[in-house]
């Protein structure tokens, strides 16, 4: 069967499984959606902004698992991505982008819309390709699913230039599994490495499970939570692996690090042993690194080897998938505990971090009477009515932080945040692109007043495909992580943060046909939340909130996790 690149793409899009596609046309990508009328199973969602786009291939992916995919064109459209597949990368998210490229005898040529994407890319993405023989697509294109969800998942990107794209050749989609020489993930435990490992947390007094986003790109959560459960081990997560662990369960400490609770980080500083699971031990994490767990020893499982050793001195480096080294690790601990005297007990250990917790739970000052609402109660109030079952996405800065310290994750896949890269604007096309793959879900984008302005165009493709997430902005007037920073270490100097010329957040949804709700009093706030989450539109809730309210407890920069500012 002869088809032309266009239709190839398409094709090989269908056999991975793709059912849908953020995307917006242009020039060089015309012969493709020239195309898309022919592939009725794979459903296009016309968005404002490429940013949009490919932020919404990263919110479908965090939320299904699934590769997330994004289409744009050339030029502008390919450098609009930008910024969301450094997001991506900087989380590892399984997303393939395809750009369309000038035709391949202009490239070099300052043509009209050239862009050396490929160039441009190449240090945010895990691959790139620009395929100028059309008899290399369906390979390439299968070998990109490949490469963005084995291993460490990434983002992948295809350059397609227009004149490959309107080729014809013969298609067929390669079969088999992909084999490459270059890239062979290694994802096998190591029977002695397991044993070693249970041997230490058997031995340890004070072990902690330190769990980061590659328990959830793993698939982990199940086998983690056995695995503390069954041995009274204390959980910490870093952000991105909020929801691997039940929130509500008593051995959960919170997360650790800058914002983290009192509890965790004083549970990484006192600990003996450190069982590190899919986490990389980022700077936001470990704060001063030559205090960091510095009485533990530490144990590191990743996928990816570059990881291990970059940050921490690691004393048991364990290059294996997170899932299939924790169902060996319980299968020996569970041996091993039945062992006479196999098992230190560790209830000791148990008391103290329940001590911790208890001590300096998560908390802020009410307001006072007739003073403005609380951030951290809208979170909570939000927790409170949908019990927790929705999917939360946020944007960044204080809005991201309380919405990390007070929502109990308790399943993975739950919370959509732009972790290391830190982007705002993330939050609103990635709760679009959860929604696009569960229409029936509750999908709840917590929002600062700051951030929702870089993307909000995407109302528009929220209202066009009856996308109905809910925006909850914690509206306090200013960019208020800066203007925290500001006031705790740079003398109050609320420099360029302070948003005073704002839209009216309510009539910017109903201009786009959206539903609009303003709370003012504390009052007010759970039954227009309600209400909110029970119409069928997208919405804005414009909550406005103390504005100089803090987010604590705080690590300052460069100090080690202890030295907590705590509320
Ligand atoms: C694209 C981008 N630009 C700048 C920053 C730096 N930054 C981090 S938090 C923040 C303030 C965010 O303000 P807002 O969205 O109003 O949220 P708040 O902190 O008030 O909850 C800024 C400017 C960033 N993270 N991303």
């Amino acid at each position: 069967m002869e088809l032309t690149g266009a239709q190839i793409l398409l094709e090989s899009l269908g056999r991975e499984g793709v059912d849908v596609l953020f995307g917006f046309p242009g020039g060089a990508v015309i012969d493709i959606y020239h195309q898309l009328p022919n592939y009725p199973n794979l459903k296009h969602i016309l968005v404002r902004h490429e940013q949009g786009a490919i932020h919404m291939a990263d919110g479908y992916a965090r939320a299904t698992g699934k590769v997330g995919v994004c289409l744009v064109t050339s030029g502008p459209g390919a450098t609009n991505t930008v910024t969301g597949i450094a997001t991506a990368y900087m989380d590892s998210i399984p997303v393939v982008i395809i750009t369309g490229q000038v035709p391949t005898p202009l490239i070099g040529n300052d043509a009209f819309q050239e862009v050396d994407i490929v160039g441009i890319t190449r240090p945010c993405t895990k691959h790139n390709y620009l395929v100028k023989d059309l008899s290399q697509l369906a390979k390439t294109i299968k070998e990109a699913f490949y490469l963005a969800r084995s291993g460490r998942p990434g983002p992948v990107l295809i350059d397609l230039p227009k004149d490959v794209q309107q080729q014809r050749c013969a298609f067929k989609y390669p079969p088999g599994e992909v084999s490459m020489r270059s890239y062979n993930p290694h994802r096998e435990p190591n029977a002695k490495q397991v044993r070693k490992v249970a041997q230490l947390l058997a031995k340890a007094k004070r072990p902690v499970l330190y769990a980061g986003g590659g328990v959830v790109s793993a698939g982990a959560s199940e086998e983690l939570t056995r695995l503390a459960r069954a041995h009274d081990l204390p959980v910490t997560a870093t952000l991105m692996g909020l929801g691997c662990f039940p929130g509500d369960d008593p051995l959960w400490l919170g997360m650790l690090g800058m914002h983290g609770t009192y509890a965790a980080n004083h549970s990484i500083a006192g600990s003996d042993l450190i069982l590190a699971v899919g986490a990389r031990f980022d700077d936001r994490v470990t704060g001063k690194l030559s205090e960091f767990a510095c009485k533990a020893k530490m144990v590191h499982i990743d996928i990816d080897p570059t990881s291990i050793q970059k940050n921490v001195r690691v004393d048991v480096p364990i290059v294996a998938d997170c899932r299939l080294f924790l169902q060996a690790l319980n299968a020996e601990a569970e041996t091993l505990a039945k062992e006479p005297g196999g098992w230190t007990p560790k209830d000791k250990w148990i008391e103290q971090t329940a001590a911790w917790k208890a001590e300096h739970p998560l908390q802020y000052k009410p307001a006072a009477e007739s003073g403005f609402i609380k951030p951290q109660a809208v979170v909570e109030a939000i927790h409170r009515i949908t019990s927790g079952d929705c999917i939360v996405a946020t944007e960044v800065g204080q809005n991201q932080m309380w919405a990390a310290q007070f929502f109990n994750y308790r399943k993975p896949r739950t919370l959509l945040t732009s972790g290391g890269l830190g982007t705002m604007g993330y939050g609103f096309p990635a709760a679009i692109g959860a929604q696009a793959a569960f229409p029936d879900k509750l999908v709840i984008d917590v929002a600062g007043d700051g951030s929702i302005q870089m993307c909000i165009q995407e109302l528009a493709t929220a209202m066009c495909y009856k996308l109905p997430v809910k925006i909850v902005i914690l509206n306090n007037g200013y960019l208020g992580m800066v203007r925290q920073w500001q006031e705790l270490f740079y003398e109050k100097n609320y420099c360029n943060t302070c948003m005073d010329v704002a839209p009216d957040f309510v009539k910017l949804a109903e201009a786009y046909g959206a539903a609009g709700f303003r709370v003012t009093e504390a009052k007010d706030l759970e039954e227009t939340l309600r209400k909110a989450f029970a119409t069928p539109l997208p919405c804005i809730v414009d909550v406005v909130v103390d504005p100089e309210e803090n987010v604590y407890p705080m690590v300052p920069a460069g100090k080690s996790l202890t030295e907590m500012i705590l509320v």
